[in-house]
């Protein structure tokens, strides 16, 4: 077989400590799970084994003088990687607090189901303004059904954004379609903009078919992340909108490398998923205002070029999924009393009376009248010096008890402002 060897004399003394830094080395060096090694005590015969226990009984009851150990050259990619013959348990590939191992979906992410089969889906209708590249200049009608072939069919879509402990945000993106194998390109566009008001895809099938064209409110800056796989090589790709002479084209893409990005496609072929670092790969690095993603297309195109035609796309609302490099803070009035109304002042700075937005403001300064009222105070700037105050000054039959962020007394003190993910809600945006 092809592979590089190891030598060693039998010494039944060191044999276990032998075994246990073989078995190490072996998954250091291959990095992932093997799905069995040979052992060669004789030239032509070989033996798989599970476990470095059974290896050194093998080895024990052996009466060769050496061993000749040999590792396979090339390992299988683990998503697609047997699961006898164990040698250890399978590695987790987490990248950005996800688990890009092909098992489809992670735990917390959102799922969008999309009609698949013999159904007939609201999608693009063909022409040579509803090409990858100038959709979003197609006047409508844009949509009309049509039952896209199962490669290109999509059956689910599943997304989530993690904040990692650094502050970096990552996107986790998966997806179902309705065949195991075939060509087609699978893609996610973001919008900062918000989809058309007609574009209800929950309201009235006569106006989105009069009148919704999804693409309409493409912007520079907007990107699209493309899943191009050839075999079991999948690269991700990030191709933006630009202007370029007052017109919104495509730029060529950048592949993702693996510090920023990670994919998987599932060992039965119809699944897959990925992640990307958001800070890295899209976030302006030197921000002058929030980036924030306010639709979500997700699609299948007869190829990554831009007079690629579109066969499925995903049309629903996804605006549960925040995507951006600015946070928010929510402020609720609490009273002991219950249930009590006044005129509570609250102020939100940084201890350093930085700039709280990209606009230059200082400081929110903000009232709350009830129990259980609120504020939510959106675009702000990441941060870990933030301090929230009440002046009750007009209130002198009150006095505060505690301010609580999270869990944790911040009367005093300060706290952090980190970039939104999933979860957290955004109100009156
Ligand atoms: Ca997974
Ligand atoms: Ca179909
Ligand atoms: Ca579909």
């Amino acid at each position: 077989m092809q592979g590089f060897d190891l030598r060693v004399s039998k010494n039944k003394k060191n044999l276990m400590v032998f075994v246990t830094v073989f078995a190490l080395v072996a998954f250091a060096w291959s990095n992932q799970v093997m799905a069995a090694f040979d052992v060669l005590t004789e030239p032509d015969s070989s033996f798989i084994f599970s476990s470095s226990n059974a290896l050194e009984k093998i080895l024990k009851a052996d009466k060769s003088d050496t061993f000749i150990f040999s590792l396979p050259l090339s390992a299988p990619k683990p998503a697609l990687a047997k699961s006898n013959n164990l040698f250890a348990p399978v590695p987790l590939q987490v990248i950005g607090g996800f688990n890009i191992d092909g098992n489809v979906p992670d735990a917390g992410t959102t799922n969008f189901p999309d009609p698949s089969g013999n159904s007939d889906e609201l999608g693009p209708i063909n022409g040579s303004t509803t090409k990858l590249g100038v959709v979003h200049t197609d006047v409508p009608p844009t949509l009309g059904f049509t039952n896209p072939n199962a490669q290109t069919d999509l059956r689910n879509i599943w997304l989530k954004t993690n904040t990692a402990a650094n502050g970096d945000v990552w996107l986790y993106f998966a997806w179902e379609r309705d065949s195991a194998n075939g060509s087609g390109v699978i893609m996610y566009e973001f919008q900062q903009a918000a989809p058309p008001a007609s574009c209800n895809y929950s309201g009235s099938q006569a106006t989105l078919l009069a009148s919704c064209n999804p693409w309409a409110n493409r912007q520079a800056g907007d990107f699209i992340i493309v899943w191009d796989q050839q075999g079991n090589n999948i690269n991700i790709i990030k191709r933006t909108f630009m202007l370029v002479n007052g017109q919104l084209v495509l730029d060529a893409g950048v592949t993702l490398n693996s510090t920023v990005s990670d994919a998987a496609i599932s060992a039965d072929g119809f699944f897959g998923e990925g992640a990307i670092n958001l800070t890295r790969t899209i976030f302006p690095p030197n921000p002058t205002s929030c980036f924030t993603i306010a639709n979500i297309i997700p699609g299948t195109v007869t190829g990554n070029s831009d007079t690629a035609d579109y066969k499925d796309v995903v049309l629903a609302d996804f605006s549960s999924i925040f995507i951006s490099n600015c946070g928010g803070v929510k402020v609720t009035k609490v009273t002991n009393p219950a249930g009590e109304t006044g005129n509570f002042q609250y102020t939100l700075k940084q201890s350093d009376d930085g700039a709280i937005r990209y606009d230059g403001t200082t400081q929110v300064n903000g009232t709350l009248t009830s129990d259980g009222d609120f504020d939510q105070i959106n675009d702000l700037r990441t941060g870990n010096d933030y301090m929230l105050t009440e002046d009750l000054t007009g209130e002198p039959a009150w006095a505060l008890q505690s301010i609580v962020c999270n869990g944790v007394n911040v009367t005093s003190g300060q706290f952090s402002v980190v970039a939104l993910s999933t979860g957290q809600k955004r109100i009156g945006v």
